[in-house]
């Protein structure tokens, strides 16, 4: 099945993106589990020289998904944020017009893959967020002390920012081309939760709808975090240095519509 945006009247390809390192207990059943979503769906894997062989893994996989699955193999652990930026980079290139995050680990369950998307297609959202602290507080089987500590920090950063989003730091979700495109990508600094925040401070600034979609988030069963205290320290100085960054910086402001994207693919049709 192909989702058609009846806005747009034209096929529309997802590619889901999903940094791994050492990730080898989850990384088949996760592909396997987003390729359940829709033939619509594809994944990019960006891992990081895995020592545990999670890329090889990955290139079995490839034998049978030969036209769905894609692998970027980058020497070591370059961090979450760069992996992105590398394949927000790949997608934009490859002609994607839905672009997702979302980890390896079933935090986020591929099941809401669908729900992101229709929060763009149908409520018009340029970047959907899969929100844990949208309706109430969603997630299971976190140390108390972790969901404590995600919570106050969602909260710190809409008090410093001033963005109205509940989950700030969350790392599932929906772009729409155009996001990836008005966004200076190469001016992205930050690798951690704080790329995260990063990411919808900018996509606001730039004038974006950013719509939250209410998820359950749950502790990875396989595996373990790669959290430290250095990426939570990154967040913590860098959502101050992102506020008063943005008091002297020009965003480009949002300029693209649905028109322009149809007559992208026209464009592209006619190059056909
Ligand atoms: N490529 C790459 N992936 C990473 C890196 N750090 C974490 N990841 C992946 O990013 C996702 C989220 O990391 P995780 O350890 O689950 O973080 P947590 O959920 O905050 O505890 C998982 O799929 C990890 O394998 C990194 O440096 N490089
Ligand atoms: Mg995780």
């Amino acid at each position: 099945m192909l989702i058609r945006d009846e806005n747009i009247s034209e096929v529309q390809p997802c590619l889901v993106i999903i940094p791994t390192y050492n990730e080898k207990e989850n990384v088949e059943d996760i592909i396997r589990s987003v390729f359940c979503q829709g033939e619509h769906f594809h994944i990019l894997i960006i891992d990081d020289g895995s020592p545990d062989g999670t890329a090889s893994i990955v290139k079995t996989l490839q034998q049978e998904f030969s036209d769905a699955l894609f692998l970027i193999e980058r020497a070591g652990k370059l961090g979450l944020g760069t992996a992105y930026i590398t394949g927000f980079k790949w997608a934009i290139e490859n002609g994607y017009e839905y672009i997702f995050e979302m980890d390896a680990d079933f935090s986020h369950n591929p099941e809401d893959l669908p729900r992101l998307l229709d929060a763009c297609i149908s409520d018009g959202a340029d970047m959907a967020i899969g929100s844990r602290y949208i309706s109430g507080v969603n997630v299971v089987n976190w140390p108390m002390g972790r969901v404590v500590m995600s919570y106050f920090a969602s909260k710190y950063v809409r008090l410093i920012t001033g963005m109205k989003i509940a989950d700030t730091t969350a790392g599932f979700v929906c772009y729409r081309r155009d996001v990836l495109e008005a966004i200076d990508l190469d001016k992205i600094r930050f690798k951690g939760y704080a790329f995260q925040i990063e990411m919808k401070f900018t996509a606001s600034k730039c004038g974006f709808k950013l719509i939250e979609v209410p998820i359950i988030f749950i502790n990875r069963r396989l595996g373990v975090s790669k959290m430290n205290s250095s990426i939570f320290g990154e967040a913590v100085f860098g959502v101050i240095s992102l506020a008063v960054g943005s008091w002297f910086k020009k965003y480009p402001k949002k300029r693209l519509n649905r028109n322009s994207v149809k007559k992208r693919s026209l464009a592209r049709e006619g190059m056909n």
